[in-house]
């Protein structure tokens, strides 16, 4: 229906919006997630009974689009139910990404304090998780009792490099706005505890264990399990005004190694970016890796050696290889992981990866080379996706995803995932938004696409009200 009007695209990202949000609303209000097809609320065992997960992850792309009326219930809503004093088994990484950082940035960006003051209540939930030997945290903390453990499926019962290298920035901004420096500490902590150990070639495994702070399995991807890790150390050192020299320096030796090691080129001529388990590549990329094109193009800048012109190729080539597997499905939608081997390119062989759910990481890598470089083709890409998801996901209580990619009929998932509110619309809405509208010179996102302030070093103020 949105389709057949004459918005422009920015204004279309905003009726989608309303559209999600609108049956959220009306049929999961106050749930975590909107089941938009049995209309009803979607729990996922993440948040444990904190409630309130698409409410708390939408608030910034709310204030953003300026749905001021949208924005104040949701305030309201956190103002007199959002309670951490729950006795919950959660995943630290998923409440610091979606709660933490929607909290902190919906702080940053209204200035009002209820914000602050639950981000910093909920972070203080959130410390047991440290209580390790070395002080990796666990993957999973009771945030009554305190007790932690790790994913049972986990090498080796270890914690998880994209889970607990995945706090840096919020963790940094927690101690910024509490004038607490045990936030910073514990995420420092973990930096010490990586730079001691040898690594690879130069690569980081996914598993470590928190008890021996020895690696588990020497499995590495730049997808699921290790994917913000390296987001992070690149963001760390530009949230910090780029006076983080130690996160600079990781995040540049680690995407030497991934260059070395991982990065490959199809027959056909895509660029891809392989798996690496124990030595040998598994010729498949993630729809998840697919955020590593924006982050190479955003680490462009400050590239050694002469690289930049090389990062931003990259952030180019994996941008293209992302478009082509949706353009070789269906639905023009991207499947959650494609395979290069078995005659195949960029293309889901297994029936177990041939489903799509609303994910962002294509969107997110459009969005920062449209804006890196101004190629209009990044926005012709985000249209098309805006096009299939309007065509498949859409259903009449909300957007679904969905099960197979590449067949002409849907099949549908239902469920509304909270980052299709703050991430995918989010990043389709800047796409289309002028650069003006959170620069980069200012704001960071993070992996949830919650924007973050850069700490300034001179300006000494905390960043409220860039926008
Ligand atoms: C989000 O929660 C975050 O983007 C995370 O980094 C990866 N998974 C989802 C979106 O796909």
């Amino acid at each position: 229906f949105l389709l057949n009007q004459h918005y422009n695209p920015a204004s279309v990202s905003l009726q989608m919006m309303k559209y999600a949000w609108d049956n959220y609303k009306r049929y999961a209000w106050g749930l975590n997630e909107l089941k938009p097809i049995s209309k009803q609320g979607h729990s996922s065992n993440l948040f444990g009974n904190i409630q309130g997960a698409t409410i708390v992850d939408a608030l910034d792309t709310l204030y953003i689009m300026e749905m001021k009326e949208e924005f104040k219930e949701a305030k309201d809503w956190v103002e007199k139910n959002l309670d951490f004093n729950v006795n919950a088994e959660i995943s630290v990484f998923e409440v610091n990404i979606r709660f933490v950082g929607g909290l902190l940035s919906a702080y940053y960006l209204s200035g009002e304090e209820v914000f602050r003051k639950k981000a910093v209540e909920l972070g203080e939930k959130l410390l047991p998780a440290f209580n390790t030997p070395t002080g990796i945290p666990w993957a999973l903390l009771n945030i009554k009792s305190g007790i932690g453990r790790n994913w049972p499926w986990a090498s080796g019962g270890s914690s998880i490099l994209a889970e607990f290298g995945t706090l840096h920035l919020e963790f940094v901004h927690l101690s910024h706005l509490s004038g607490n420096p045990v936030f910073a500490e514990k995420v420092m902590n973990i930096r010490k505890v990586l730079n001691r150990l040898d690594k690879p070639e130069g690569l980081y495994p996914n598993y470590l264990n928190p008890s021996s702070g020895q690696w588990g399995q020497h499995y590495v991807s730049i997808g699921g399990l290790g994917d913000s890790f390296y987001e992070y150390l690149l963001k760390a050192w530009l949230m910090s005004d780029k006076t983080d020299e130690e996160g600079k320096k990781m995040y540049y030796d680690a995407v030497q190694a991934i260059e070395t090691h991982l990065i490959r080129k199809s027959s056909g001529g895509l660029t891809y970016i392989a798996e690496w388990k124990g030595g040998l590549l598994e010729h498949k990329m993630g729809h998840l890796t697919c955020f590593a094109g924006g982050m190479f193009a955003l680490g462009a800048d400050g590239a050694p050696n002469d690289k930049t012109g090389r990062h931003i190729e990259l952030g180019a080539e994996i941008a293209r290889t992302c478009h082509e597997s949706y353009d070789r499905t269906s639905m023009k939608l991207g499947p959650e992981a494609f395979r290069f081997d078995g005659g195949v390119e960029a293309i889901a062989t297994r029936q177990n990866e041939k489903y799509y759910i609303l994910r962002p990481e294509v969107i997110e890598t459009y969005m920062y080379m449209w804006r890196l470089t101004h190629d209009p083709k990044y926005r012709q890409w985000g249209w098309e996706a805006v096009e299939a998801l309007e065509k498949h996901c859409r259903v009449d209580g909300g957007y679904s995803g969905i099960r197979d990619v590449y067949n002409n009929h849907e099949s549908h998932d239902d469920v509304q995932q909270s980052f299709f509110l703050s991430e995918t619309l989010k990043y389709l809405y800047l796409l289309f938004s002028e650069d003006d509208l959170l620069p980069f010179e200012h704001w960071v996102f993070n992996t949830e696409a919650h924007p973050l302030p850069v700490l300034h070093k001179d300006d000494g103020n905390k960043g409220e009200n860039q926008k």
